[in-house]
């Protein structure tokens, strides 16, 4: 097997703003997490609004390449049309910071939060939501001058459950759901996206791909979360094409004509003839409660590379959420391993962005960490785990 990566392979971690900037104020999400009494809310999140040229800092001493970070839209517009220029400020130093110290950007439009204005107004189904969306994109998209990798929407199939909560956004009710990315210890089964939140989000990737490419320079395309499911026995295969497609590839499928899909995988679920299997309880699971699945990665590059018709990847996120960080390097090794052989196998893989840089905000939960660098929740002190001078270290030599 040939370990050795494609040219100009990008090494990074990601993070999203609401995870991980703090006093995100203005955010529908903001709102949901002083409403869930179960919650432990984002709070200064682990500051890395005030914090993030040390974060970049770090990941680049250690050898890494690229961040991926995300512009938060209810900061950048914190009221209907009007645009906070101090806040346009703050993500064009952020992208000259990352390109000082040799990181390429790679920036998320919308990493899950919205302004709260928004969800008030209507959401994502709202009459308004396309335009409100694309006035935002068109405004970020004057100030990405060298950036040459832009992620629209993050895990639409993800986010499309997300938008449930909004229903409570004009009351005073706690939101109708948890989040989608923690399992409950009695196991779990995802909501189906509805048709018309994946039609919406879909229309609004493309009209947010449209504006990307007539005003900036750089590759445009959205992050899939790859579920990696799988027939629990052969007579449940028809059941499973259902299920991928519902869950996962029709967002892939609208994603050709893209220039790359961000790909995101973590573990892998069963499917029977009632649907989604819920995971069942484990000792050897992670800390969100999903199985330990290295293998995830590789089943969902090439799973992802056939549904979009070959299309170049970018795994914008992969990682564990786990306190043993030895664990995470065993992880992530077999992880990569399975990445490598994808390439090998003639695979057109640009990059591997480890989720995350920071252990941070896990939307509503703060015990699963998946960083590569811990931070004090008390008094911001960074400290960087094995994991990422091990990460940093194969981005360096460009071989596992
Ligand atoms: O933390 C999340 C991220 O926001 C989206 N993808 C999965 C991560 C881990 O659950």
């Amino acid at each position: 097997m040939t370990t050795e990566p494609t040219t100009g392979f990008l090494w990074g971690a990601s993070t999203a703003p609401h995870q991980v900037e703090g006093n995100n104020l203005n955010s529908d999400w903001w709102v949901y997490e002083q409403r869930m009494p179960h919650f432990g809310p984002s709070g200064d999140a682990v500051d890395s609004y005030h914090r993030y040229e040390e974060d970049m800092r770090l990941l680049a001493e250690a050898g890494l390449t690229a961040y991926r970070f995300g512009i938060e839209w209810a900061r950048v517009e914190p009221l209907p049309g009007a645009f906070s220029l101090a806040e346009i400020a703050h993500y064009r130093r952020m992208i000259d910071t990352a390109l000082s110290l040799g990181l390429a950007p790679v920036v998320t439009l919308h990493h899950f939060s919205s302004p709260r204005w928004f969800i008030e107004e209507g959401g994502w189904l709202g009459d308004t939501a396309i335009d409100r969306f694309t006035a935002y994109v068109e405004r970020v998209c004057d100030f990405l001058d060298g950036v040459e990798w832009v992620c629209t929407i993050n895990e639409p199939n993800m986010f499309a459950f997300m938008m449930l909560m909004a229903a409570s956004i004009n009351t005073d009710a706690a939101p109708p759901m948890d989040t989608p990315t923690v399992q409950p210890e009695n196991g779990f089964v995802l909501p189906l996206p509805t048709p018309e939140a994946t039609q919406r989000l879909i229309e609004a990737h493309h009209a947010a791909r449209a504006i990307v490419r007539e005003r900036t320079g750089a590759a445009v395309g959205w992050t899939v979360a790859n579920l990696a499911l799988y027939a629990t026995d052969p007579a449940f295969e028809s059941r499973l094409k259902e299920e991928r497609w519902t869950r996962e590839d029709v967002f892939l499928d609208a994603a050709r004509g893209d220039d790359f899909i961000g790909v995101q995988a973590y573990s892998t679920q069963g499917v029977d003839d009632g649907g989604l299997v819920p995971n069942p309880p484990s000792p050897d699971n992670t800390l969100v409660g999903t199985p330990y699945r290295p293998d995830a990665l590789g089943i969902a590059i090439r799973h992802t590379w056939d549904v979009t018709g070959g299309l170049p990847i970018l795994v914008t996120e992969n990682g564990i959420a786990t306190a043993d960080d030895a664990r995470r390097i065993a992880y992530t090794t077999e992880a990569l391993t399975h990445l490598l052989t994808a390439v090998d196998d003639g695979i057109d893989v640009r990059g591997y962005l480890h989720w995350s840089a920071l252990d941070n905000f896990e939307w509503g939960h703060w015990e699963p960490t998946f960083g590569l660098i811990a931070v004090d929740r008390t008094t911001f002190a960074r400290t960087p785990k094995p994991s990422l001078s091990w990460l940093g270290g194969i981005a360096r030599r460009g071989r596992l």
